[in-house]
């Protein structure tokens, strides 16, 4: 009988969580934000290393999704949990997460106050409800009302989307796509197109929903040890730019995932933008500032010589930056990770001196920036149709910003063998390659591997993305 009360009553306060938790959800929505969210970033922010390692492994490109239906199911599990205390440390404890959670708005983005008003209205919502005697009508109706509530707030945050479109397409073109590059492998099914269509492009930051950045008022600032500080509107920055196609790559990429895509981008050279502020002689780091504070930050000498040839990004693929990738303005350098390149949703470049740390390295990431390493990915292999036997076996490899010199397959402990390439885009971007083996029936291993221009060969050995980023070969088994 007990455990049969028990089990109802923790479904009534799950019902209540969902209630509380849409209620919140919608007046945050109202401005575009989102407890989940909100609690999903402060998560990020604050889990260990070796957790993010985990949970970035395991959940692959749905890492969003997967944060998202954690904090949602943390917070069902919170409510049915303040459900069982005392009355006193009921109310107390539900208030406390409306509070906590509140703050974490208010600390997190522009639109704040309404998500914080959202987590206080939450907080007072299952403090008011639970611990209280409720039948199964009352258990089906706070479900249905939060149920409600929810797609609500999802509603109320798409138009909120489509709103940030809409101003984004009025900026119009940037950047010229032009003719769609070729490089002699079209028609190859299954290999990946030579540019990556934005809409395929990873996605990867801390954020679970793109900041929103209103491009009228945004104003590049380039601020710090300089002796000309600059602020530049994206149509002062659009006459400097120039377009450059180059592959961008996670650093949480292993052998054949999909955290990599190529580009045709449009920035301005930020050698030329250090030139026009004149950077003080005790400048020796530029800081690239988001607009919700995370920073990444590179050796400014390295930016002026060259070494490192990083831009100032505001097009992708002869359109404006996308929301998810970093509108309006981000900071790339081709041949960094990801992780090493410069930010999204550029707000400031700051020059500073080495007392800065960034986001990650306060967590444990190297300061050094960290070069890509060589790779080849395997998108096709497959047994030839006219006579089995013949396999087609293609990809995409790189090795920015030097470029790929060559790429080669094996089969099982075999000889490395040259496969051919196709014509190359650019140094910096994905390279496509493609070959035919000659396989007897049953089952191969296959491997890829490339070197790059420079004399580097892609480390076979396996190892994880922490704290070099990985390595090793893209390895598949075929079945003639
Ligand atoms: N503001 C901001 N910029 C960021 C990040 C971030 O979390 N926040 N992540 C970096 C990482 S780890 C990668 S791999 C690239 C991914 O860019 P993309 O999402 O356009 O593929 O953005 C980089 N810039
Ligand atoms: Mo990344």
């Amino acid at each position: 009988m007990r455990t049969n009360k028990a089990r109802c009553g923790g479904l009534g306060a799950a019902a209540i969580g969902v209630a509380a938790l849409g209620l919140g959800e919608a007046i945050a929505a109202m401005r575009g934000g989102s407890l989940i969210d909100t609690v999903g970033r402060a998560l990020t922010d604050t889990a260990p290393v070796p957790v993010v390692e985990a949970t970035v492994a395991l959940s692959g490109r749905h890492d969003k999704a997967v944060t998202r239906l954690g904090v949602g199911a943390g917070a069902l599990a919170a409510t049915v949990g303040l459900d069982a205390l005392p009355p006193r440390a009921r109310v107390a404890a539900a208030a406390a997460s409306g509070v906590v959670t509140g703050a974490l708005a208010l600390r997190q983005s522009n639109r704040s106050v309404t998500a914080a008003a959202g987590a206080a209205a939450a907080g007072m919502l299952a403090a008011g409800l639970l611990g209280r005697p409720r039948g199964a009508l009352g258990t089906v109706a706070w479900g249905l009302a939060g149920m409600g509530l929810l797609a609500t707030a999802q509603t109320l945050q798409r138009d909120h989307d489509r709103r940030q479109d809409n101003e984004i397409r009025r900026v119009g073109p940037i950047g010229v796509l032009g003719v769609v590059p070729e490089d002699g492998l079209e028609g190859e099914p299954g290999l990946s197109a030579l540019i990556t269509a934005t809409r395929k492009f990873y996605v990867a930051d801390v954020n679970l929903r793109p900041p929103r950045i209103d491009p009228n008022r945004w104003r590049l600032a380039v601020t710090g040890k300089v002796a000309h500080p600059l602020r530049l509107s994206l149509t002062e920055l659009a006459a400097d730019a120039v377009e450059f196609d180059a592959v961008m790559v996670c650093v949480h990429n292993r052998a054949g995932q999909g955290r990599a895509g190529n580009a045709r981008w449009f920035g301005v050279p930020l050698a030329d933008l250090l030139e026009h502020a004149m950077p003080d002689s005790d400048a020796t780091r530029l800081v690239t500032r988001a607009i919700d504070g995370y920073t990444i930050s590179l050796p400014l000498r390295s930016l002026r010589s060259g070494e490192l040839p990083g831009y100032l990004v505001i097009g992708m693929n002869g359109e404006p930056l996308a929301p998810a990738h970093g509108f309006p303005a981000r900071v790339f350098v081709p041949g960094l990770y990801g992780q090493y390149t410069g930010v999204k949703w550029l707000a400031e470049l700051e020059l500073t001196d080495d007392s800065h740390v960034d986001y990650w390295v306060k967590r444990g990431w190297p300061s050094a920036p960290l070069w890509v390493e060589p790779h080849a990915r395997i998108d096709v292999a497959a047994p030839g149709r006219a006579c089995a036997g013949t396999t087609t076996v293609a990809g995409v490899a790189w090795a920015p910003p030097e470029g790929v010199a060559s790429v080669e397959v094996r089969v099982g402990n075999g000889d490395w063998q040259p496969v051919d390439l196709a014509t190359e885009l650019a140094p910096a971007a994905w390279r496509r390659w493609r070959t035919t083996l000659e396989l007897a029936r049953g089952s191969h291993t296959l491997q890829a591997r490339t070197i790059g221009k420079s004399g580097r060969v892609q480390d076979g050995a396996n190892r994880p993305p922490f704290p070099a980023g990985p390595t090793g070969f893209h390895t598949i088994t075929l079945e003639v």
